[in-house]
């Protein structure tokens, strides 16, 4: 059996994009002397009529740096360009009647067929963002977390035309229970709490490893300086110092505060 890692290399300073045939032995030896920085290179390419909607969020702090640090390469796919008439519509009348426009599917097909020809994402999940998906947790974001790459489409005004929900996506994902204009902010939400799952993305410090939801609780409270703000004070446990007392007093707010507010977790 033949073996391959896909990666960037770090060599005498340089960044490689790399694919290293690994075969049955030991990777360390191939490296010669080189160091891996990431294994996990994610692809996320995202479908959409409004493709400049992207370039602020994308653009922008951890995802911006996530991008850089080569963890992740975000595509972001105009429907327009794959459109074949002279208006270039994305849209049309519902069949039936009624107010609002839907997509057309033949865009969306003509670009998600044209992604699928390139090998790395031949079985990448086409997600749809849509009110009627299954409803996001953190338990997908670490199983998409996992994927080689994703495709994600967009839908807007009325809504998509049903072969797209039936034949093209692979799984239609919710973020809740409430309706917005399009699928690119849900598509913001969920490709955010994936990619910073990546490894190389977060420091040490922040790492998603100590998430509350990871743990299937909420949070415990945080303070910063001033120890006493217009009369509320700090707790005094933590600025006792003693680090045995202060992760139990911690363990024991997120516990409690999850009893009381959110009694279905504890109980899944
Ligand atoms: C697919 C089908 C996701 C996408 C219909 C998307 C909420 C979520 C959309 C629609 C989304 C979520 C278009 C139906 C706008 C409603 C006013 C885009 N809304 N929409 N119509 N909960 N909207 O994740």
């Amino acid at each position: 059996m033949n073996y391959f890692i896909r990666g960037i290399l770090q060599s005498m300073g340089v960044l490689k994009f790399v694919k290293l045939k690994i075969g049955r032995c030991c990777p360390l030896e191939i490296l010669n002397g080189s160091t891996v920085v990431f294994l996990s290179l994610m692809q996320i390419h995202i479908v959409t009529a409004f493709p400049k909607f992207f370039e602020s969020p994308l653009g922008e702090s951890m995802m911006k740096r996530a991008g850089q640090s080569g963890a992740v390469k975000f595509f972001v796919h105009d429907l327009r360009d794959y459109t074949t008439d002279k208006h270039r519509s994305v849209d049309d009348y519902p069949y039936g009647g009624g107010p609002g426009m839907i997509m057309k599917p033949e865009p969306f097909f003509a670009c998600v067929d044209h992604l699928r020809r390139q090998d790395e994402l031949a079985g990448a999940p086409v997600i749809l963002m849509s009110p009627q998906g299954e409803k996001f947790s953190q338990r997908k974001a670490t199983a998409l977390a996992q994927e080689q790459a994703l495709i994600f489409l967009c839908g807007h005004y009325k809504g998509v035309d049903e072969r797209v929900h039936q034949h093209l996506a692979t799984e239609e994902i919710s973020i809740g229970d409430y309706v917005v204009t399009g699928g690119e902010l849900p598509a913001l939400v969920v490709i955010d709490a994936v990619v910073r799952l990546l490894p190389g993305v977060l420091g040490d410090l922040d790492s998603a490893s100590g998430d509350s939801f990871q743990a299937g609780l909420l949070d415990f409270p945080h303070y910063t300086r001033p120890e006493e703000f217009r009369g509320w004070r700090v707790p005094e446990i933590l600025l006792s110092g003693h680090h045995a007392k202060i992760a139990q007093w911690r363990r024991e707010q997120a516990e409690a505060r999850t009893r009381e507010r959110r009694q279905d977790l504890l109980e899944s």
